[in-house]
Formats: C-alpha cells, sequence, structure tokens
C-alpha cells in the first residue's frame, strides 16, 4: 500500500471501522482465555487522567495556590473535580475552600500557573503503548475531553506521535454540555461515523463513565484515584491501570507485547536501606518482604500503578538476585499507605535489615487483588515468584543483571 493511500484512509475512520469489523470475529476467537465482552470497531478516549497524569499537577497547582489564601489543599478534593470541567471544578473549588472571589476570578488568576505546567505532565503508564497500538492496527481512536480544544492541542502536542493517532479531537468547548452529558461522545461518534454502540470508551473519571453509558458506549473505567473502584459499578469494566487493558475482550487487536505472563516496562530504579514492615511477611505468609522506605520515593510510587512487577535485586555486599515485588496497599489487608515490597527469590539465612538493597525493575505481572483466604494469596504470591524466575532468564531481562547501579560501584 502506497504512503498516500495509507494517509487517506487513516482520514476515513469510516473505511477503517468497516475493513475492521472483518476482522472482529477473528480476533475475537483468539481470545479464548478472556470471557468476550461486546465487540466494538472504534474507540473514544479521555485525555486527562486517562491518558495523562495530569492529577499531580494539578495538585501541586493547587497547592501552591492556596497557601496565598492561608489555606492548605487537601487531596480528597481531588476525587471531587476528576472529569468535570473546568469552569466546574473551580466553582467547586472557591466554595467548598470559602476562597473570597468569584469563581471567575480564581480561573484567571490560576489559568497562567496551568499553561506553564502543561509540558512537564507526563503519560500515564501503558498510555503510548495504547496509542501506538491502535494506530498500528488502524482502529480509528477519538479523543473527547472536557477541557478546550485548544488546551487539549497543547497538552498532547509534547507527546510525540499523540497528534496524528486521533482521527478525531472533540474540546468541552465544542459541545453545549461537557461529560457526564452524553453530548461530547455522541458527537465523537458522529464524527467517526461509528455508532455509539460500536464505540469503547476508556475513562478515568465518574463523570466521564456516566457521559459513555449514557451515550450508549461501551464503558472501560480507570479509576485515577485509589481504592474508588467501589464507585465505578455502572462501567462495563473496571481496571486498575492501562497495563491491565485487554482489546481482545472487545474485539479489538490484543496486545502482542506480554512474554511469559510478563509485560516488559521502561526501566526504573530505586534503592536504600532495608527497613521494618508490617512485620506480618514471614510471620503470616512465610514469604519476607524488604521493605524500603516510601517517604524519599512517593514520587516514584505515585507514578507507578499499584500492582506485582519483578526485576533484579542487588545487596551489598551479598550480591544479586532475582525479585518479585508487589506494589499498592495489599487489598487483603487494607493497608492505609502505598508500599512497595520486593521478595528476593532466594534462601538467606539471616535478615538484612539496615543494608542497602538496590532494585532494577523490568515488568509487570499483574494488578494487585483481594483473595477468599490467606492460603490462595500465598498460593498466588508463589505463582508470581515462578513467572518472575522463569521470565529474569529471557536475554531482554537477564541483561540487566550486570547493571552497575545493582553493584553500587
Ligand atoms: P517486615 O514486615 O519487617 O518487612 P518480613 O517478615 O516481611 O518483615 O521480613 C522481611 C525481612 O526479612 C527483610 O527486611 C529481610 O531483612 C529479611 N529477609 C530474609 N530473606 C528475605 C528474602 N528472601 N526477601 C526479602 N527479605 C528477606
Ligand atoms: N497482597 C494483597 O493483598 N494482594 C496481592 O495481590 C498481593 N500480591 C503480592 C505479590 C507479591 C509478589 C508479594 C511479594 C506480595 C504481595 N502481596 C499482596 C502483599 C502481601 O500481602 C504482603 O507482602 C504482606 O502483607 C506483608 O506485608
Ligand atoms: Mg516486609
Amino acid at each position: 500500500m502506497s504512503g498516500l493511500q495509507l494517509v487517506s484512509m487513516w482520514h476515513d475512520p469510516g473505511t477503517r471501522a468497516l475493513r475492521l469489523n472483518h476482522n472482529l470475529h477473528r480476533f475475537a476467537r483468539m481470545s479464548t482465555a478472556q470471557p468476550l465482552k461486546k465487540l466494538v470497531s472504534g474507540v473514544v478516549l479521555d485525555l486527562d487522567g486517562t491518558l495523562l497524569n495530569t492529577d499531580g499537577i494539578v495538585s501541586e497547582i493547587l497547592k501552591a495556590f492556596l497557601v496565598k489564601y492561608g489555606k492548605q489543599w487537601d487531596g480528597r478534593e481531588a476525587l471531587k473535580i476528576a472529569g468535570k470541567t473546568p469552569f466546574e471544578s473551580a466553582a467547586v473549588i472557591v466554595e467548598d475552600y470559602g476562597l473570597p472571589c468569584a469563581t471567575e476570578e480564581f480561573i484567571s488568576e490560576i489559568t497562567p500557573m496551568f499553561s506553564n505546567q502543561w509540558c512537564k505532565i507526563k503519560a500515564l503508564p501503558g498510555a503510548n503503548r495504547l496509542i501506538k497500538h491502535m494506530r498500528r492496527h488502524e482502529v480509528p481512536v477519538a479523543l473527547a475531553s472536557n477541557s478546550p480544544k485548544e488546551n487539549i492541542e497543547t497538552k498532547i502536542s509534547y507527546h510525540q506521535g499523540w497528534k496524528e493517532s486521533f482521527s478525531v479531537i472533540i474540546g468541552g468547548d465544542e459541545v453545549r454540555n461537557g461529560k457526564p452529558s452524553p453530548e461530547i461522545f455522541l458527537e465523537a461518534a458522529n464524527r467517526l461515523k461509528i455508532e455509539s454502540s460500536n464505540l469503547l470508551v476508556i475513562e478515568d473519571s465518574l463523570p466521564g463513565v456516566t457521559a459513555g453509558k449514557a451515550a450508549g458506549m461501551e464503558v472501560v473505567a480507570v479509576p485515577s484515584l485509589p481504592k474508588q473502584n467501589h464507585l465505578y459499578n455502572s462501567a462495563d469494566e473496571v481496571i486498575n491501570s492501562l497495563l491491565d487493558l485487554r482489546p481482545e475482550k472487545w474485539g479489538l487487536p490484543p496486545f502482542q507485547d506480554w512474554i511469559k505472563g510478563t509485560l516488559p516496562i521502561e526501566p526504573w530504579h530505586i534503592g536504600g536501606p532495608v527497613i521494618k514492615g508490617f512485620g506480618r511477611g514471614s510471620k503470616v505468609l512465610g514469604i519476607p518482604t524488604a521493605n524500603l522506605s516510601t517517604e524519599e520515593f512517593s514520587d516514584l510510587l505515585l507514578e507507578h500503578p499499584s500492582g506485582v512487577y519483578f526485576g533484579w535485586a542487588g545487596l551489598s555486599a551479598r550480591g544479586i538476585y532475582k525479585m518479585v515485588m508487589s506494589i499498592g496497599w495489599n487489598p487483603y489487608f487494607d493497608n492505609k499507605e502505598k508500599t512497595m515490597e520486593p521478595w528476593l527469590l532466594h534462601k538467606f539465612n539471616e535478615d538484612f535489615y539496615g543494608e542497602e538493597l538496590r532494585l532494577i525493575i523490568l515488568g509487570y505481572i499483574r494488578p494487585e487483588a483481594n483473595f477468599p483466604s490467606l492460603e490462595s494469596l500465598i498460593a498466588k504470591i508463589h505463582e508470581d515468584g515462578e513467572i518472575a524466575e522463569k521470565a529474569l532468564d529471557l536475554p531482554l531481562y537477564a541483561k540487566y543483571r550486570d547493571d552497575p547501579y545493582l553493584k553500587m560501584s
């Protein structure tokens, strides 16, 4: 196919939707392991909190701004403003904090603060992968956000290949009512030339989920705030992060980057002295986990979705070991803090509290889960250990064993 043909086809979502329809049953047959949901032929994506980690920037700016009024930013407000239009969010903050200004004044003061920060907003884990995957497979994708179109364009301009990957981009200023009204999604369907019921919405916020269902679309929720999943029961599926999205459940082309039960991720490093944890790893589970302080790494912890990861661990003066770890709130124990707990896949004869531990995290295995019994939790963790053990022998992961970071040189 010539480049020109490819381009013109790319700009006619209707044609691609048709062709994709022919493939639907093929993909559906491939997904024997997953229960099949309703088949779709296109995707509508939300931007803030779904593809972009906007929440961190919003919190930072509001924190700095409220100090001027002698108020303290309360993280819980984040839930109230998620998915709202900029005006609605501003009104909520002015009211809740009793600010001595009109919503319009608040907006004009805070808008320049946001404009300076847009270039710093990072893509959420799995966002780039999702966008590139849909593009490679020519799945029509619309971007539909409550933000004004101009802001959307600016925000996505910092992310290579994004703009070209959306056949349609709709801002909140292009419809009369933003989400939770279905208007913005119906307009997306219109411009994609695909029936609403053949579209899959991916959304992090409650207003977004409501809008998607009201538009008659299938909706996958990816809540951006922790421990809120129970609020999302109107969604067709709730996933923990984009890493857990299985497009084949909806008849879309499956991701092909999973290897032996693992998903390679952009490697990241973390290290520090081993500290005391909850004191139940060895005692309750028979699985000791070497906890690291989370204080210094709160950004890294926020950045990475909770779940089970693996990689290599270096212990000063001892050696380098395979490692599998959990990040999150341990739903079985319902912890109040997000923690990081690596289990080194090696039998040690003594504890090593206080020793310097360095980790390179290379891949993802699964989201955190709750379990009906302690035995089933333990069995699952052992299964994770076996997956990590085997995967780390693959050249793709094995090569990091020699990383100087682990040797502390
Ligand atoms: P805590 O709640 O303090 O983390 P655990 O019962 O989880 O207690 O035990 C963890 C400690 O056990 C680690 O800090 C480390 O000193 C020791 N340990 C021994 N073997 C291992 C291992 N294979 N992986 C991780 N930690 C281990
Ligand atoms: N706790 C959970 O509640 N759910 C999980 O899915 C879960 N997965 C884990 C996976 C691994 C590889 C490890 C090492 C731990 C996991 N845990 C999980 C955490 C476990 O509950 C924790 O290590 C103990 O509570 C000790 O603090
Ligand atoms: Mg522990």
